[in-house]
């Protein structure tokens, strides 16, 4: 592999996706998680590479809906696990979440593989692996999830996800935070909080806010989350792309 220099104008985004391409060499990523990596890109290029105001504000009120849960898991998929492992264990440890591994692809060799790797990098206990739960509404293995994890879960982040599922997810009821850099996708449109950002800049601003908002009382962080306007969030994402705006 070639080294990137570090002052090359693309060197983050270069750097992603050649963690990308290291998550499938590893078995953790899906092949069709290049094709995802270069959609997201896409975007990212449109908006700048870069945490627009709005994504910002998101980022905010997702945090004080992990905070405010019963039971709030993280839904990890083959590129999430390839692009910020170490992020994730991170923000479940300051919000109190449960890791579940969750897969579009699933098969039995890449859970293991993603959860051995959620593990190297800090994670005590990895949930996905038990699959005793179902997504209604879906297909056998896509519909698969645990029981006390997902299925229990009243608050879920679920990143990088197909459309269906996040709409199935969503018609569960429960709170859906959807990471996604394309503000039109399903994902996005069926959010609790779509968050139009790259996912390796949303974790950690994820977790910056929530260790900010963590000792404020339950009142501010219900006001955050109810003055949080999904559309209006979509509309800025969609502005900042076609105009450049903040
Ligand atoms: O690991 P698996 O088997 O669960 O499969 C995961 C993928 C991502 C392959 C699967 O869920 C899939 O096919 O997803 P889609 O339908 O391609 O959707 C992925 C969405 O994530 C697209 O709207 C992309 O724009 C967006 N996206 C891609 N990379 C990033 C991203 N959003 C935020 N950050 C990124 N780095």
């Amino acid at each position: 592999m070639t080294d990137i220099p570090a002052d090359h104008p693309r060197y983050e985004s270069l750097l992603t996706r050649h963690r990308i391409e290291a998550g499938v060499d590893e078995g953790i990523t899906s092949r069709q998680g290049l094709i995802a990596q270069g959609r997201g890109e896409a975007f990212d290029y449109l908006l700048g590479e870069r945490t627009t105001e709005s994504a910002d504000a998101a980022e905010r009120a997702a945090a004080a809906h992990l905070l405010l849960a019963d039971h709030p898991v993280l839904s990890i998929n083959g590129n999430v696990a390839a692009l910020c492992p170490g992020e994730l264990v991170e923000l479940a440890e300051v919000v109190g979440a449960d890791l579940e591994v969750n897969l579009f692809n699933r098969t039995e060799e890449r859970m293991a593989a993603i959860a051995d790797h959620l593990r190297e990098h800090g994670a005590t206990e990895v949930k996905g692996l038990t699959a005793d739960g179902r997504i209604p509404g879906l297909s056998h293995e896509r519909a698969k999830v645990d029981a006390d994890g997902i299925g229990d879960a009243d608050v879920v982040l679920v990143p990088l996800e197909d459309g269906d599922r996040a709409e199935a997810l969503a018609a569960m009821g429960k709170v859906e935070l959807v990471v996604d850099l394309n503000p039109m996708s399903r994902s996005a449109q069926s959010a609790t909080v779509p968050i139009v950002d790259n996912i390796v800049r949303a974790v950690p601003n994820v977790t910056r806010h929530a260790r900010e908002l963590r000792r404020r009382p339950r009142e501010d962080l219900e006001r955050i989350v109810a003055e949080f306007d999904a559309a209006a969030a979509l509309e800025a994402a969609e502005n900042a792309i076609r105009t450049g705006a903040k």
